[in-house]
This record gives C-alpha cells, sequence and structure tokens, in this order.
C-alpha cells in the first residue's frame, strides 16, 4: 500500500505529505487506523524526531516523500489518498468482519451493520467514533432503514449515558455551511432517500445545525456542541 502511495506522489510531484488513515483524535497519542487497529502494535517507520506532538496539537498522521510517518495538525491542508474496497464480494466480506470486530448488529433488511453507542458524545466525536470503528453516523436512506433504527433505538434507550437528553441520538447529517442539510457523505436528504422530518423539527431550538432521530424513526435538527448517543452503521 505504502509502496503504491509513494509511487503514485513521484508522478504526481506531489512535495509535501499527505494524510492517512489513521488519528489521535479520540485519544491524544493513541493512533488509530480507520478500522480501529491499534497502531502502537504495528511496526511503523516514524521520521526522525517523530512524533514529536509539536504544540501539543498534532492529532493526525501523515506520510513523507519516503514512506516515513509524521504527526501533524489535523487543521492542515495536505493532500490524500481514498481507497475503496473494488468488487462487491470483497467489500461485504470486509464489513461483515468490521461489523464483527466491533460489536455491530448485522441488519439482512438493509445489508448495513449498525451501533448503538449509548455513551454521549457531542456530534463531531460521534463522527469521528464511528470513523474510528471503520464506519459512518447511520444514513437512513428509506422507511425501512427508518423503522429499523427505531426499533435498535428502543433496544438501547436504558444505556443511554451522559446525554443532555435521551429523546433523540446523533446520525450523519448536518446543515452545512450553505444552508442546506445533507449528508456526510454530500447528498441532499432527498437524493439520499429519506428526508421525513419528526413534527415541529426542524426547530433549529437554541441554534442546531446537526443531524439526529428521534426515538419515533424520524428526523431532527440537534445542538451540535451537547454530548447525546448516536448510531453508527457499516456498510458495503
Ligand atoms: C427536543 C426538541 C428538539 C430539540 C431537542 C434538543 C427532544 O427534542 O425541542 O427540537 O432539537 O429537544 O435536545
Ligand atoms: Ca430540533
Amino acid at each position: 500500500m505504502a509502496q503504491a502511495m509513494l509511487g503514485t506522489m513521484k508522478v504526481h510531484k506531489l512535495a509535501s505529505s499527505v494524510f492517512i488513515g489513521a488519528t489521535g483524535i479520540l485519544s491524544k497519542g493513541d493512533f488509530k487506523s480507520l478500522d480501529g487497529t491499534d497502531l502502537a502494535n504495528t511496526a511503523l517507520e516514524y521520521a526522525a524526531g517523530e512524533p514529536n506532538n509539536a504544540n501539543n496539537a498534532e492529532d493526525c498522521l501523515a506520510m513523507n516523500e519516503v514512506g516515513a510517518l509524521e504527526d501533524v495538525s489535523c487543521s492542515r491542508l495536505l493532500p490524500y489518498f481514498c481507497r475503496k474496497e473494488s468488487t462487491k464480494k470483497c467489500r461485504v466480506t470486509h464489513v461483515k468482519s468490521l461489523c464483527k470486530n466491533h460489536g455491530y448488529q448485522w441488519e439482512s433488511h438493509t445489508g448495513s451493520c449498525y451501533k448503538f453507542h449509548g455513551a454521549a458524545k457531542t456530534w463531531r466525536l460521534a463522527l469521528a467514533t464511528c470513523h474510528s470503528e471503520g464506519g459512518h453516523l447511520a444514513i437512513i436512506n428509506n422507511e425501512i432503514e427508518s423503522k429499523l433504527l427505531k426499533k435498535i433505538y428502543k433496544e438501547h434507550v436504558e444505556n443511554i449515558d451522559g446525554a443532555k437528553e435521551s429523546r433523540h441520538a446523533l446520525i450523519g447529517f448536518r446543515r452545512w455551511d450553505d444552508g442546506e442539510w445533507a449528508t456526510i457523505h454530500g447528498e441532499s436528504l432527498v437524493n439520499a432517500g429519506f428526508s421525513q422530518w419528526s413534527p415541529s423539527e426542524p426547530n433549529n431550538s437554541g441554534g442546531e445545525k446537526c443531524g439526529s432521530i428521534h426515538d419515533n424513526g424520524l428526523l431532527n435538527d440537534a445542538p451540535c456542541d451537547e454530548p447525546f448517543a448516536f448510531i453508527c452503521e457499516i456498510s458495503p
């Protein structure tokens, strides 16, 4: 993988480092890959003097031109590579093993697996937590999925801990800077396939730009900086 990345960097003459899919956002200094692998136990090659957590502000990992790693600020603007498993069969196998490793529940009706996180977090940390497990904040694509999440909600409502309140849980959509509501993958709610707000929502109560699901399975706008339970999804 690193060899292929280095080759591409040379072809495209990238002068700087590139972000790789690992961060220590959730726990400082504990770098984890996006599928939840703890990098402490792997043979990583760091550049000399790295990781140095400069200014106590370096929670992301980047790879330099010779393939060595360094910790960098997550706010830097750097190039990055994406990777997607190529065949459907390969993706499904990969997903099922991730689901197993991280305690997700497989649902044949939607072909995804889900995890209800009762330990409350703010929307951004919820987003990072789902990523660290190889998933994403749940996205509702149809009514079947809305009903399914309502059921999962009911099963776990008693486990909610530290939430500002427990009648809704964060999921993967928000109001972006252009004022439009869209999923974390950039699709409008209508294009994603489900746009049914709970009665009298969105009400922007006290300023609400982040997406959540009410315990009735319908959409709500929620405050981004208050802790709530949240639902992650891993999909092929
Ligand atoms: C209520 C309601 C919502 C609001 C949340 C904030 C449970 O729902 O007023 O519109 O977003 O509270 O927690
Ligand atoms: Ca609301």
